[in-house]
């Protein structure tokens, strides 16, 4: 059994709840979440001419191979209507695997640590939320997304909102 940061993202459709949903879905495919963070509003990164994101990031447990988590997360995607046509552009749901203590993968199909979670504060924050003594390279989170500018322009999410999904 091994432990995995995996992140979500949204936005085209009912985004907060696409992701709530998504959560629950994995829930009921025997994915341990252990712990969510916060949902946020954050600004398109990389391509930024489409509209604002919600991301969150989960601790989770998985006793099979991480492939076979990665295709869980592509058949998820799927069925939340996701598209792939435009590279980096807007998408009902987003399921990344992003990183484990214990589980190093550099093929085609999977690539962990994730090649670019360290540039991204909408990964970053989240992540902090859930494991605030992270730290990569020799850096702690924080000063990590403080040197990115990650806590600006974001808003965040309490538990408003949630009685808005069906
Ligand atoms: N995902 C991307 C590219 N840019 N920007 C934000 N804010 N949130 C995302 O989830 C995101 C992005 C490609 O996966
Ligand atoms: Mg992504
Ligand atoms: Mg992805």
């Amino acid at each position: 059994m091994n432990t995995y940061i995996m992140a979500l993202g949204s936005n085209m459709g009912d985004s907060l709840c696409i992701l709530r949903s998504a959560l629950q879905r994995l829930k009921e495919e025997n994915l341990r979440i252990l712990k969510v963070s916060s949902f946020y509003r954050t600004k398109p990164w990389g391509k930024t001419d489409q509209p604002d994101f919600i991301n969150a990031a989960a601790l989770v447990a998985w006793d099979g191979a991480p492939e076979e988590l990665m295709t869980l997360f592509l058949k998820v995607e799927k069925d939340f209507g996701r598209k792939r046509d435009v590279h980096w552009g807007p998408r009902t749901l987003d399921l990344d695997l992003i990183y484990s203590d214990k589980v190093r993968s550099e093929t085609d199909f999977l690539r962990l640590p994730h090649p670019y979670f360290w540039e991204r504060p909408f990964v970053l924050v989240p992540l902090e939320d859930i494991w605030p003594d992270f730290s990569y390279e020799n850096e702690t989170i924080h000063d990590r997304i403080l040197a990115l500018n990650g806590y600006e322009g974001l808003e965040k999410f309490g538990e408003e909102g949630k009685e808005l999904c069906p």
